[in-house]
């Protein structure tokens, strides 16, 4: 058997019922094979891949909080530090209902590649917990902020592991962590990023997510022989990632039709109103039931089981920004129907792999997350460089440098993927691209 298949059977044997997690490492692995069985040998005695999909070190902890009517509640709080071969571990937190060790091993995994094609000192981690923000006081989400805080505060530091934002930790969250970490040790440091501008935040991260994803998009397109500037573009999602890729779409003369979040989903034939979604989701934190409310050209539609809406519109690219697996092979069908040209990740792995497949397939331009949405990590990495400076940079000196690390990843990948035979493919060029860096600076570091 071959090396890959062996290290793939052994993950499922070991992690049972972490499906999530199976499927980051087979998306990796699979397209790892062609650089793996040409130095197989050397990368079995090291047992590097076996290194590769353990994580250094997990934390697994008690989050008790005390919620406004007086009644303790309990959440799992997790920080899994992945792999630290090539910088202190860094990678986002995820505060959601459906967060388990396999939802946070299978982001921290991608996090190690993602990171390493950033081009910037960071190695991979995740955290997070199963504590929903949704509907709860401002008091009760610092309850239990600093309550996850008072037990990862061991773990973590400027020069260690730094957290930062992900699905329900947005500013405010961060604000409270930081403020407890504080408290806790006395440092005022860079141990987390995504910390508002009055206390050593970057200015530019909030946006960088999702224009990065777009700066990636203009390029990949460019590189095609295409240009981003007067397409049709549908966007899931309507939290952080979302809106400034609706934003900087705009910006670059796409049109953005749709919107979505957990309970349904908008159409707005006329182009998203990026202010009034701002304000809804960002300022009230109400549902898109408001914003169809305030806008007499969008429709709203209610989710229905099993069906991903936005996936249905015509458009001429699509820009998945909400959580995984919300892409199938069903949605594929019906983009690639509709004429869909290009497919670009905003969410950690959003489309599923018989979708992604799909895609490819039919000549569908597809970029995978770990490189499309890595701007967001990458502009943490400079928030990071600038708390160890003690400067701020300008949002244009900030946005430049990101627009220019989202042009290089495409380059990588993309060069990454011809030298190894694979034109056109981003989803190997990527891994392969992430992986090579990361497998030397292990290799050069000995055995640990
Ligand atoms: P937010 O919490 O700001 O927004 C998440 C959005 O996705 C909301 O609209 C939410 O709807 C929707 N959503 C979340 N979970 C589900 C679900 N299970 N089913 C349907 N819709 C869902 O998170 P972000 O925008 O920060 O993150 C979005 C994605 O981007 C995630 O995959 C994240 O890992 C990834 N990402 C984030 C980065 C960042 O810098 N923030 C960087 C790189 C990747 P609702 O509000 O109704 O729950
Ligand atoms: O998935 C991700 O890359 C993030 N949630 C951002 C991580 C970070 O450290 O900024």
């Amino acid at each position: 058997m071959s090396y890959v298949d062996e290290v793939y059977d052994l993950v499922v044997a070991k992690n049972p019922a972490q499906p999530e997690f199976h499927q980051a490492v087979k998306e990796v692995l699979e397209s790892l094979r062609v650089v793996i069985e040409a130095n197989e040998d050397a990368y079995r005695k090291d047992a590097l891949l076996e290194r590769l999909v353990t994580p250094e070190r997990q934390i697994l902890f008690r989050v008790p909080w005390v919620d406004d009517k007086g009644q303790v509640q309990v959440n799992n709080g997790f920080r899994v530090q992945f792999n630290s071969a090539i910088g202190p571990y860094k990678g986002g937190l995820r505060l959601h209902p459906s967060v388990n060790l396999g939802i946070i091993k299978f982001l921290g995994f991608e996090q190690i590649f993602k990171n390493s094609l950033t081009g910037l000192p960071i190695g991979g981690g995740k955290g997070g917990s199963d504590f929903d923000p949704k509907g709860k006081s401002d008091r009760e989400v610092m309850a239990f902020c600093q309550s996850f805080i008072t037990e990862l505060y061991k773990y973590i530091g400027a020069d260690t592991d730094v957290p930062a934002g992900d699905i329900g930790t947005g500013a405010r969250e961060i604000g409270y962590m930081y403020g407890q970490y504080k408290r806790l040790t006395g440092l005022y440091e860079g141990v987390l990023t995504g910390k508002g501008l009055s206390y050593g935040g970057s200015l530019a991260r909030t946006e960088a997510t999702g224009y990065g994803l777009l700066y990636l998009t203009e390029e990949m397109l460019k590189c095609n022989g295409k240009d981003i500037a007067g397409k049709t573009v549908v966007v899931s999602g309507s939290g952080n990632v979302a809106i400034y890729a609706v934003q900087k779409a705009q910006q670059l003369g796409a049109k953005v039709v749709t919107v979505s979040d957990s309970t349904g989903w908008i159409y707005d034939p006329e182009g998203i109103d990026v202010a009034l979604l701002k304000e809804v989701k960002e300022v009230k934190r109400a549902r898109l039931t408001a914003y169809a409310a305030a806008r007499p050209s969008a429709v709203y539609h209610e989710k229905k089981n099993g069906e991903h809406g936005v996936w249905n519109i015509k458009c001429d690219v699509a820009l998945p920004c909400a959580t995984q697996n919300e892409l199938n092979l069903d949605d594929a069908k019906a983009l690639v129907a509709n004429g869909v040209i290009a497919v670009a990740e905003g969410a950690n792995m959003p489309t599923t792999m018989d979708a992604t497949k799909y895609l490819q397939e039919n000549g569908v331009l597809f970029c995978p997350g770990k490189a499309a949405n890595a701007g967001g990590v990458a502009t943490s990495a400079l928030e990071m460089s600038q708390n160890s400076e003690r400067l701020s940079w300008t949002f244009e000196e900030v946005d430049s440098k990101l627009k220019n690390i989202m042009v290089n990843i495409f380059h990588n990948l993309d060069a990454a993927a011809k030298k190894y035979g694979l034109d056109g493919d981003y989803v190997a060029g990527a891994n392969i691209a992430g992986f090579l860096k990361v497998a030397e600076a292990m290799t050069a570091q000995g055995i640990v």
